[in-house]
């Protein structure tokens, strides 16, 4: 996994913005719509405590301010701890925190302390991306790509297939591979073998994963993986609608998954 950079979080909002035109123009609906549909949940009023953590690489600027900007987009109330780790803990559950988020390299946590819901980044981070794809409005059929079977692309990948979906899947890992074929039942999609998507969904660490054989002409492409997958010239030449956000809309998803 590749860890976020104080540079990708830079301005997050208008990022957001611009990703929400793409989600409004090519579903129908913005990000907060969505989640409430995926979701069957609203923002309330909790109060969401946000922990740094020191562990491993350490904090990462702009992370836990960025959690803030984002518990406040979406109309709640929410704080930073002043110490981080365990002191940070007890200070937000102190302060009377409802909702905990916090992150070690490894993990990326929302828990409702209230109702006692638990949600992981990767996780919701998958089920929203895949969720966005899913919903594309000139889909030519039911047929999507999943690109990448990490922790993020089978979350996405066992949520289109719980869906409905025709699922078409890829990753050099054979071990991941084999495991979406065994226990999601996903086709194995073969990049020797050209064949044309309107919805992908893409989760890797890495750039241009995306190659021309494998988009239609008008096609959606969700990604939250950074760098980006699809090279800058076949965007514009396929007049695709392309999702790819740092931070909120995987924030977005973990927050209403447990409110
Ligand atoms: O509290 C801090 O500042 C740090 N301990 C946060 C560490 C977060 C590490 N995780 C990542 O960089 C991301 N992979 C999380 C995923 C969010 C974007 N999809
Ligand atoms: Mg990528």
């Amino acid at each position: 996994m590749a860890l976020l950079t104080p540079e990708d979080l830079e301005d997050l909002l208008n990022k957001l913005n611009a990703n929400n035109d793409i989600i409004k123009g090519a579903t129908g609906e913005d990000i907060s719509q969505i989640c409430e549909e995926a979701y069957g949940t609203k923002p309330g009023n909790q109060k969401v405590g946000i922990v740094p953590i020191t562990a491993g690489n350490g904090i990462i600027g702009n992370f836990s301010a960025s959690l803030l900007a984002i518990t406040e987009y979406f109309g709640l109330e929410g704080f930073i701890t002043e110490h981080p780790d365990m002191t940070g803990y007890y200070e937000a559950v102190a302060g009377g925190a409802d909702i905990i988020l916090m992150a070690d390299d490894h993990i990326f946590i929302a828990h409702n302390l209230s109702n006692g819901k638990i949600a992981t980044n990767h996780i919701c981070t998958g089920v929203i991306y895949s969720e966005i794809a899913s919903r594309y409005k000139h889909a030519d059929s039911k047929d999507v790509l999943v690109i990448g079977l990490g922790r993020v692309g089978y979350a996405g990948a066992s949520h289109l297939v719980k869906k409905g979906f025709n699922v078409y899947a890829c990753d050099p890992n054979t071990e991941f591979m084999n495991k979406a074929i065994e226990e999601l039942g996903v086709n194995a999609f073969d990049i020797e073998k050209p064949r044309k998507f309107s919805m992908v969904f893409e989760a890797t660490p890495n750039a241009n994963t995306i190659s021309e054989g494998m988009i239609a002409e008008r096609c959606l492409v969700s990604t939250p993986g950074i760098p980006c997958a699809l090279p800058d010239d076949l965007v514009e030449k396929y007049d695709i609608d392309l999702v790819m956000e740092p931070l909120v809309i995987g924030v977005a998803a973990m927050l209403y998954s447990i409110f």
